[in-house]
């Protein structure tokens, strides 16, 4: 503000000593300046900051969402359990939980609100509560099945388990989820979930899919619309170049991560 009046100051300064035209000059170049230097203050207060443990869990719908809609973020990756007990001995975390996310002057806890709040801010939430209901059905569904897969190496740790454990996971994503897309699809005939616009929804069922493929290849095999849809949402250009090698994208958790991450939260 300070640097506005100066600026002000200088100008009705030029009108005085060198009349009208060299005075309008003046003026376009230095809102010109002030407008450049209100922008960078606005997107560096808004550039987020995600606090989370090297790996997908429960922040990599927030990476997705956020870069989706092309938003830079920073990550302060907890590497230790000191790191967990100090953000929780600061007071910045309120349930004593990650992922927590500074965004817009808060310390945003709760996976699901981080991302409501996230869907919301950036348009992708749909044009009335009728259509967010909607997103928040299909995300919801999305969100159940990636949740199962997530948990996997977490939930199950004898490696024959695990395997009779992730037929279990594609039974059901092959018999009631996909199944559900599919017909969503098929029954509005339009490229996106809900609006024929992108939203959340599409992107968590984007996420999900990729997730389930890496369980099995092929999972898609009897879901001609979804697979359609999967191409379609991949190459949307800000997720396109987040499903590009060097992205903020995390790898699926191989047992070193998991070695690494248990021993953070336990
Ligand atoms: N409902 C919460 C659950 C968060 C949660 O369970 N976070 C785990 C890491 S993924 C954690 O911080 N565990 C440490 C603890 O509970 O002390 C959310 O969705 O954000």
């Amino acid at each position: 503000m300070q640097f506005e009046t100066e600026i002000v100051f200088q100008i009705i300064t030029l009108y005085i000593k060198s009349g009208i035209e060299t005075c309008l000059l003046s003026l376009v170049s230095h809102c010109e300046v002030i407008f450049f230097c209100q922008n960078r203050k606005g997107n560096m207060a808004e550039k987020p900051k995600l606090h989370y443990f090297y790996g997908r869990g429960r922040m990599e719908t927030v990476r997705w969402l956020l870069s989706a809609v092309g938003v830079e973020f920073e990550e302060q990756f907890i590497q230790s359990k000191a790191d967990l007990e100090k953000l929780k001995k600061d007071g910045l975390l309120l349930f004593q939980q990650v992922p927590m996310v500074e965004i817009d002057g808060m310390k945003l806890v709760q996976s699901r609100a981080i991302l409501n709040y996230i869907a919301a801010k950036y348009n992708l939430y749909g044009k009335d509560i009728k259509q967010r209901a909607l997103i928040d059905v299909y995300s919801e569904g999305a969100w159940d099945l990636g949740e199962m897969i997530m948990q996997l190496p977490w939930k199950y740790i004898d490696p024959e388990e695990r395997e009779k454990e992730t037929i279990v996971i594609l039974e059901k994503a092959t018999g009631r989820y996909f199944p559900v897309f599919e017909k969503v699809l098929k029954d509005h005939g339009q490229d996106f979930l809900v609006g024929n616009q992108l939203s959340r929804a599409d992107i968590q069922l984007l996420e999900t899919i990729l997730a389930t493929e890496e369980l099995k290849e092929g999972v898609l095999s009897k879901f001609p619309l979804l697979k359609a849809f999967k191409t379609k949402i991949s190459n949307i250009s800000n997720i396109k170049k987040f499903l590009q090698p060097g992205s903020p994208r995390k790898p699926p958790l191989d047992e070193k991560m998991l070695a690494e991450a248990i021993n953070i939260f336990y």
